[in-house]
């Protein structure tokens, strides 16, 4: 038992090391290519998940995470690999079809059949649950 504290609790590390994103988190909120963490970008991560941090923060990070491929737009095959991952592969690929044409037609507002930055802001804003959520459903 020393004086050493750590930034986490338990709890919060074990809901940290199993969520299926974890790799993409790291990617997004790192700048370097390893997924190595400075302090302040261990700081930025950890306010942009907490309940504190704007709706604006959040969409943006959420977008930058679920942008997989990084092209700074989330598109089909985005939105396939979100899917897989959330559900952990159990929807069929039909299943997995039709809730990605549903997210299209809910957020795609200048339909060029991806979801830019402003398009995700602009559903995030029809779905506060989403929202309200994000710390816990990235
Ligand atoms: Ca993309
Ligand atoms: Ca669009």
């Amino acid at each position: 038992m020393g004086n050493k504290q750590s930034v986490f609790t338990e709890e919060q590390l074990d809901e940290y090391q199993e969520n299926p994103f974890h790799q993409k988190i790291l990617q997004v909120f790192s700048e370097d290519d390893q997924g190595f963490m400075t302090f302040n970008e261990f700081l930025n991560m950890f306010s942009a998940l907490s309940n504190l941090a704007s709706n604006n923060l959040k969409a943006y990070y959420a977008f930058k995470i679920y942008d997989f491929n990084s092209d700074n737009f989330i598109c089909q095959s985005d939105l396939e690999v979100m899917l897989n991952k959330l559900t952990n592969k159990e929807l069929s690929d039909e299943e997995i079809q039709l809730v990605c044409s549903k997210i299209m037609e809910e957020g795609d507002l200048d339909g060029d059949g991806r979801l830019s930055l402003a398009d995700f802001e602009y559903m995030i804003t029809r779905a506060p649950d989403f929202v309200s959520t994000f710390h816990i459903r990235i």
